[in-house]
């Protein structure tokens, strides 16, 4: 029941006091609710209104029935009213306009558009990663990862390479300085393929093995549209009793029908690698110009209008390999594989039509929120 001033039947001292201090806790906690500015404009009216205010009320019940001896009595309790409704008005305004300013700052205009705030997305290279790697972990295939820094024996020498293969030197290498003093196949260098860590990993799962092996590689190239010195490659290794070439090609043409669609057609040119033998480029009809080597009556630049790109090198695990990993299991007179190995970030662009591989590794928002 909100406060309301009632005529005064005793003008006693005690009276006057207990009628003031009634007066003063309602003016107190009717203080306390004032948490804008509107409610103190209704708070101010209420108290100090020339019309039907608080005060005027006092006037008019309290001081104008005085009995003479109690004027001046009255008078002095209600001038001490005056003032102290005043004060509190006051200072309800600063505690109400900080509060409303805390309350404006807290307003919240919903109509507003919201905070925008832009999510990460992944890196379509990544993006190209996963997709690939999953089509194989559906084939059974399980994903094995190693160190970016390796010594000269995984990069190398334990995957056939002749100790002049011309990969070995800087020129296609990146080393990690002041090396000179180790043996050679202690050399630590940038991995230039993700195939070392098919090695560490035949050193310690036994055959049969079937993995995949996402990562980052190095290569001292100078970046352009289509090198730069660090980028994805994404290797597979099988090795079984009796795997065949024909489970090699059957297993690639099942995997990139299964990420470019099963309309792509594949074949295989020979080629050669130090660590598989035979050897193979695989090739796919162009997915851009469907083979015609025409978009519309422009020439197809990513198949350079052959009508087939190249996706990935590929061959049976050259004997020799198994040679650094027999103790294990991998006698190569028992035990046969085939292994395959792509660049990641080529694929992306080729798949998101993207002119230059740099565009990935700028850490332009602009180009990778195209992606998410
Ligand atoms: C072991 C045995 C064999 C991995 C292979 C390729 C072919 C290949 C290139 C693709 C594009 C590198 O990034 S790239 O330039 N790789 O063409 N890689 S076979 O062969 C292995 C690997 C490990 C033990």
């Amino acid at each position: 029941m909100p406060y309301t001033v009632t005529k005064l039947t005793d003008y006693s001292e005690a009276a006057l006091d207990s009628a003031v201090r009634g007066l003063f806790s309602a003016l107190d906690s009717e203080a306390t609710t004032v948490s804008s500015d509107t409610d103190w404009k209704a708070f101010r009216d209420r108290w100090m209104a020339r019309k039907n205010g608080v005060l005027t009320q006092v006037n008019d019940l309290w001081l104008k029935p005085a009995p003479k001896d109690a004027k001046r009595e009255v008078g002095q309790r209600v001038n001490e009213i005056k003032k102290r409704v005043e004060e509190t008005v006051d200072q309800t305004a600063e505690r109400s306009k900080s509060d409303s300013s805390v309350l404006d700052s807290e307003r919240l205009d919903i109509s507003l558009p919201g905070i925008h705030r832009p999510i990460g997305a992944e890196h379509p290279v990544i993006k190209t990663m996963n997709e690939i790697v999953s089509v194989f972990r559906n084939l059974g295939y399980s994903v094995s990862e190693g160190p970016e820094i390796e010594t000269d024996y995984y990069n190398f020498e334990s995957l056939n390479f002749p100790p002049n293969h011309p990969a070995r030197d800087t020129q296609d290498t990146l080393f990690i300085a002041n090396q000179e003093s180790k043996p050679l196949r202690e050399r630590l260098l940038l991995r230039t393929h993700t195939s070392p860590v098919q090695i560490r990993t035949m050193e310690k799962l036994k055959p049969p093995i079937r993995i995949v092996i996402p990562g980052k590689v190095y290569r001292n190239d100078p970046p352009d549209a289509s090198h730069s010195p660090m980028f994805h490659q994404i290797e597979g290794l099988a090795v079984d009793y009796n795997i065949k070439f024909g489970d090699l090609k059957g297993t690639l043409d099942h995997f990139i029908k299964a990420l470019l669609g099963s309309s792509v057609k594949t074949r295989f040119k020979p080629s050669f690698f130090p660590f598989t033998e035979p050897s193979a480029e695989m090739m796919v009809s162009c997915f851009i110009c469907g083979g015609s080597g025409w978009r519309g009556n422009d020439p197809c630049r990513p198949c350079k209008q052959s009508g087939w790109i190249e996706i990935l090198g590929c061959g049976m695990v050259d004997p020799n390999v198994f040679e650094f990993v027999k103790d294990n299991g991998y006698d190569p007179k028992k035990v046969s594989g085939f292994a395959f190995g792509m660049g990641a970030d080529r694929l992306a662009i080729l798949k998101y039509g993207v002119d230059d591989i740099q565009l990935f590794f700028q850490g332009d928002v602009r180009f990778l929120e195209q992606f998410s």
